[in-house]
């Protein structure tokens, strides 16, 4: 029996979430975990034609959505200015937005970005931080737009110190929780409302595998569930890889996260992805 469709609206756009999908990563910094450069030019400027080139890569490859972010969250990265996130992210989400008909997610925490995004094309605001600056939240509820809200412990600078949890899944549903509460009271219903445990943010390797373990205890919150394992350095703890060498186990990890519940799955590498999620969606069907 197939299960019921559940449309999800991405400004617009809609994507069936009884089923996995896949979200491409398009990084528009010069440093960020595993592919910080590549699409930044000599100058330091965004690099437009090889962004539209990947996004087109990423297309063909089966992403349904393009992951779009311009501040790099890695531990210790340089702060951009607001306007230098601005400079770069806006052009690259009008100009995907032009050239391919997908939805554009983008990455950011900066309620000035969060503002003008949805201008130039963006389908779903991404946030490490889960609205938590100033002004975030009422810049997404303005917006319109859907968001993912991401838990994550500490700081990206101070994060990996010393992460420490009661309860692993428990602390990050109750976080979780409380920021979909903060959203509903900002006017954000749970129909634009998208969780994310946030690997690697804040944990452990024990935790981020106590998490992939028990993902499916997130449904108790009752949204769809993204996870972000793609290349990061729980896999390679465990493979003892190069961060371009840790496909196959980042696949591994996201294979186990949907068939935890996780409906969308955030990766470097979608032509993978795609096909190893064709399986988990083909065997979830009959229920
Ligand atoms: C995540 C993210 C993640 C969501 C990054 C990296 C670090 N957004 N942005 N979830 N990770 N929603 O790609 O390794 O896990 S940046």
């Amino acid at each position: 029996m197939r299960k019921p469709s559940n449309l999800f609206n991405f400004s617009g756009k809609s994507l069936d979430l009884s089923i996995s999908h896949v979200m491409g990563i398009l990084n528009i910094t010069p440093d960020s975990f595993s592919d910080g450069g590549e699409l930044m030019s000599d100058t330091g400027h965004v690099a437009l034609t090889k962004v539209l080139q990947r996004a087109e890569t990423m297309l063909v490859a089966g992403a349904a959505i393009l992951d779009v972010g311009g501040e790099s969250t890695r531990p210790g990265a340089r702060e951009v200015s607001s306007q230098e996130e601005l400079d770069r992210v806006l052009p690259v989400v009008e100009a995907i937005n032009n050239n391919f008909d997908v939805i554009i997610s983008v990455d950011t925490s900066n309620p000035e970005l969060i503002s003008q995004c949805a201008d130039s094309g963006a389908g779903l605001i991404n946030d490490v931080r889960a609205l938590s600056r100033d002004g975030a939240l009422s810049a997404a509820s303005n917006s319109g737009l859907p968001v993912c809200l991401m838990h994550m412990q500490g700081t990206p600078g101070n994060m990996q110190e010393a992460p420490s949890y009661a309860d692993v899944i428990d602390d990050i549903s109750n976080y979780l929780a409380s920021r979909v509460k903060a959203c509903n009271d900002a006017g954000i219903g749970n129909d634009s409302i998208i969780l994310d445990p946030g690997f690697g943010f804040g944990k452990t390797l024990e935790h981020n595998l106590e998490l992939l373990r028990r993902l499916d205890e997130l449904q108790r919150l009752e949204l769809p569930v993204l996870v972000g394992v793609s290349r990061k350095r729980m896999i390679g703890t465990i493979t003892g890889r190069e961060e371009k060498d840790r496909i196959s186990g980042s696949i591994a990890a996201s294979v186990i996260g949907v068939m935890n519940g996780a409906r969308i799955v955030r990766t470097h590498d979608v032509a993978e992805t795609v096909d190893a999620l064709k399986i988990c969606n083909e065997v979830l069907r009959i229920s």
